[in-house]
């Protein structure tokens, strides 16, 4: 087996965003000729093929201001798709197919489920837009309307039996269309995990679009996890298998570096990454310029108050 180096994000990201976004701005205003900050009713429409979406005001806070949406679908991480911010939405088009796709749910469960995407959002009662804080364990940050479904939802399809503990997450594997499993930047498929009363709280959800737009592939297409207080990489995109299981499951980044990104990934300002402070985070395009601005981080992302109960009596120190 190849030993290999895990990418050093945090450096990277500081030293090349201010061109990227600069870049990726003038290059999606000129093909898309969409002005990002606009978050109107008119932009909810289909967010799945054939579905429309519904705000949910209980989860929208008014006071987080959406991030435009060519910094969300331009400035992305999608290893599978190479390593730099701007790749995925160059190389997640070039005839990587992400319609028609299937899911299934399996493991320990009474009703294991193979379902066509559109079938699945058809099951768990339609579409929905929340809109979430995001924060990268890079200490970058966004706000991003998600339309999509609770993953609670999900889940009960299946009936977990009472020894399923854990969701295991696994992401397709195509290395003809995707560089990045063809370099082997890192282990794939891409593994992701959740205890089984964090994935059915009510704040996890399953995400098949942004801003009422069906969810470009640099996203995750067709359908990806949001874990609001959590960071970023426990969002594993493009989901192909959810795995009900008894012990926890080795998450990819976990897999590369354990000293650095542990099972939890609980956003936490008070426990930095073993290479940088965790204490704030910048806010892209935040600040009125293309550098971001700095804001503090919150614990757990904000959502103290719905999450702390899941931890207690866990070190977070300890399990970060
Ligand atoms: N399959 C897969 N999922 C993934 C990743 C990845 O490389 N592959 N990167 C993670 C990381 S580190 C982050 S920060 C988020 C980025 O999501 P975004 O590009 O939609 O902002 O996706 C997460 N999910
Ligand atoms: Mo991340």
């Amino acid at each position: 087996m190849l030993i290999r180096t895990p990418k050093d994000w945090e450096l990277r990201e500081s030293a090349t965003t201010p061109e990227t976004i600069y870049q990726n701005r003038r290059t999606f205003l000129k093909t898309l000729g969409f002005a990002g900050a606009a978050f109107a009713a008119r932009d909810l429409f289909a967010a799945t093929a054939g579905f429309p979406t519904t705000n949910n005001p209980a989860f929208r806070d008014p006071a987080l201001k959406p991030t435009p949406y060519e910094a969300i679908t331009h400035y992305n991480n999608f290893y599978e798709f190479g390593t730099d911010k701007s790749e995925p939405a160059e190389l997640a088009n070039r005839g990587w197919k992400t319609d028609p796709w299937t899911v299934e749910v399996t493991g320990l469960v009474d009703t294991p489920l193979k379902l066509d995407v559109n079938e699945l959002v058809a099951k768990v009662g339609g579409i929905e837009q929340r809109v979430y804080r995001f924060r990268c364990v890079e200490a970058w940050s966004m706000v991003i309307p998600w339309d999509g479904f609770q993953l609670s939802k999900l889940i009960a399809l299946a009936s977990p039996k009472a020894d399923a503990k854990f969701v295991k997450f696994t992401t397709f594997l195509d290395r003809k269309s995707a560089p990045g499993q063809a370099d082997g930047n890192l282990d794939y498929p891409y593994i992701e995990g959740l205890r089984l009363d964090e994935a059915m709280h009510e704040l996890a959800f399953i995400a098949t679009g942004i801003y009422g737009k069906p969810i470009p592939n640099q996203n995750g297409a067709p359908l990806r996890l949001v874990v609001p207080w959590k960071y970023g990489f426990k969002n594993i995109k493009s989901i192909v298998k959810l795995e009900l299981v008894a012990k926890a499951p080795r998450n990819t980044w976990q897999q590369m570096a354990a000293s650095e990104y542990g099972f939890y990934a609980n956003v936490n300002p008070l426990v930095d990454h073993p290479r940088w402070s965790q204490a704030s985070e910048r806010v892209i395009g935040g600040g009125g310029g293309v550098f971001g601005s700095r804001q503090r981080t919150l614990m757990f992302n904000g959502y103290e108050k719905q999450v702390a109960a899941l931890y207690k009596g866990l070190d977070l120190e300890k399990n970060y």
